[in-house]
């Protein structure tokens, strides 16, 4: 499964599109029977709340247009088009909206802007997607997902099944991070990153742009970050690091998928590619060596100097003028050589100094131990005491447990990447556990969501790291999208089963975990 880092990956939605293309333009576009076709068979992941069928189906054909009936809707309206003209190859144009609309994709505002609820009602011979923008684009997915579905058979026509989908998220925050600093990703691989985890409504994409190994955020009063910082990576590799023009089209990028980018520099500790960059910034004064190594806990910025707290406000001054999200994330996890009483002193200075900027503090949950005021947010990876303190003093709690939702974890003894310090996490094990209950001291109400990390020792490029990220990552999706009393694992494998063709297809390095019975079904049969 594992390819290697030179081979050539056919560009995701690309070569299977020329044969799929000849066969509906020969269609006739005349309406004609529709095949009987069932919504409720559909395995989509994540799970819907609630899905009716009608017993028709769609049928994907040339020249389908999609309509707006706001002018706030435009962008979004382009998204999809251009999304389906990737998927199925078919030019879509944009239109305003007019009664007896047709042969498209029809979109339908609600007041509820800051939710991600959406209807999605599907007729013979239109789409009907209702909601917030970001709700019909999330809406939008399950159409996606349905066309891949059902180019498993390359000689049939592409029909969606008729019928009624109502839905919204469990929980607000549904995320993953990439860590870009042990090893650098390409700008085209964080997109293309963004393409698939788009697919599941993930709406949160963490990026940990600073540790011992890498610096990989341009700061531009602060050059040598990433001149010198940015020059390796673990293994000794040449590294990399992204511009703030390429950090902004990133931010942009992912804001067209209505997934907000969480920056995070990782401090005081994990700081060696700064602390070697800038000698001052080292209580004695000395620049350290460039690091590619694995270890952790190493390193720490001098809590008692002043020009400590100017680096901060600058970095963070200049991230977050770039970063639309309302997080901004400190880290603040294994700095094991700062004193306990500096470490507390520079999370208060760090937690000031993102609020000044007008972000909302985040960190690994550590951090909980600073003198935590209003609103904050706690990733709990490692200690649930610590995630109790958080709530205890106000803030709200993201869950990553690293025994089930770190997705640097092997699968098992065999797995070809990872590491195993937390856990062997499987696909069932990554799946089969409840955010709301996993501390039983959190409230429902203070957990905003999940994350599943991908931290990057192992793995030195995408196609690497699919092999980690999938299938795992589409049940972190439906862990939170859909309500626990809606998931099981038995119902769960088996329609995760049915995604590996079109994984394939789009040259997705999964792992093909002995725990699924795959399988690639047209959506018809
Ligand atoms: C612990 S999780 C770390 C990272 C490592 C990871 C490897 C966390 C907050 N810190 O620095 O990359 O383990 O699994």
């Amino acid at each position: 499964m594992i390819r290697s880092s030179v081979t050539k990956k056919p560009s995701l939605f690309k070569w299977f599109f020329a044969s799929f293309m000849i066969i509906l333009l020969l269609s006739s576009c005349a309406d004609e029977p529709r095949p009987e076709a069932f919504l409720t068979k559909v395995p989509l992941i994540p799970k819907p709340m609630s899905v009716t069928e009608s017993g028709s189906s769609f049928l994907v054909k040339p020249n389908m247009k999609v309509y707006y009936q706001d002018e706030s809707q435009m962008k979004l309206s382009e998204q999809i088009a251009g999304e389906w003209e990737k998927l199925t190859g078919l030019s879509m144009m944009v239109e305003a909206f007019k009664n007896g609309a047709s042969n498209g994709i029809i979109l339908d505002g609600t007041d509820a802007q800051d939710s991600e609820k959406y209807v999605c009602g599907i007729e013979e011979n239109k789409i009907l997607l209702k909601g917030s923008n970001a709700g019909i684009y999330r809406g939008w997915q399950n159409i996606k997902q349905m066309i891949l579905l059902a180019q498993n058979d390359p000689k049939n026509k592409v029909y969606i099944p008729t019928g009624l989908i109502r839905d919204e998220p469990n929980f607000a925050y549904r995320g993953t991070m990439l860590d870009v600093s042990r090893h650098f990703f390409s700008l085209d691989e964080v997109k293309e990153h963004i393409d698939m985890i788009a697919l599941y409504k993930i709406n949160y994409l963490h990026l940990h742009l600073s540790d011992d190994q890498g610096w990989r955020i341009e700061i531009r009063s602060w050059p040598n970050l990433t001149k010198h910082g940015g020059s390796t990576e673990v293994g000794g590799g040449e590294g990399g690091f992204f511009t703030q023009e390429d950090y902004k089209e990133l931010v942009d990028y992912a804001q067209g998928k209505y997934i907000t980018i969480v920056p995070e520099i990782d401090m005081p500790g994990h700081t060696n590619a700064a602390l070697a960059s800038y000698p001052e910034l080292n209580c004695d004064g000395k620049a350290r060596e460039l690091y590619t190594g694995m270890e952790v806990g190493f390193s720490t910025l001098c809590v008692k100097k002043e020009l400590t707290y100017k680096f901060l406000d600058d970095v963070i001054g200049e991230i977050a003028a770039m970063s639309p999200g309302p997080y901004f994330h400190l880290g603040g996890d294994e700095s094991h050589v700062t004193p306990k009483d500096e470490y507390l002193i520079f999370i208060n200075k760090a937690v000031e100094i993102i609020k000044k900027h007008n972000k909302i503090p985040m960190g690994w949950d550590e951090f909980t131990a600073g003198d935590l005021t209003g609103n904050t947010v706690a990733q709990h990876w490692h200690t649930p005491e610590n995630a109790v303190r958080g709530q205890s003093k106000g803030g709200k709690v993201v869950m990553s447990p690293a025994k089930r939702a770190y997705l640097d974890m092997k699968y098992d003894s065999t797995s070809s990447y990872g590491l195993h310090w937390a856990a062997l996490i499987d696909v069932k094990s990554g799946y089969d556990w409840d955010p709301e209950t996993y501390i039983p001291d959190l409230k429902k109400e203070n957990i905003l969501g999940i994350e599943a990390p991908l931290w990057s020792e192992t793995v030195s490029n995408l196609d690497e790291a699919e092999y980690l990220i999938y299938p795992r990552l589409l049940g972190y999706s439906e862990v939170g999208w859909t309500a626990a009393k809606d998931r099981n694992w038995e119902d769960y494998s088996k329609r995760l089963a049915e995604h590996s063709g079109y994984l394939e297809r789009l040259g997705v390095d999964f792992y093909r975990s002995p725990l699924i019975e795959w399988s690639s079904k047209d959506i018809l049969d």
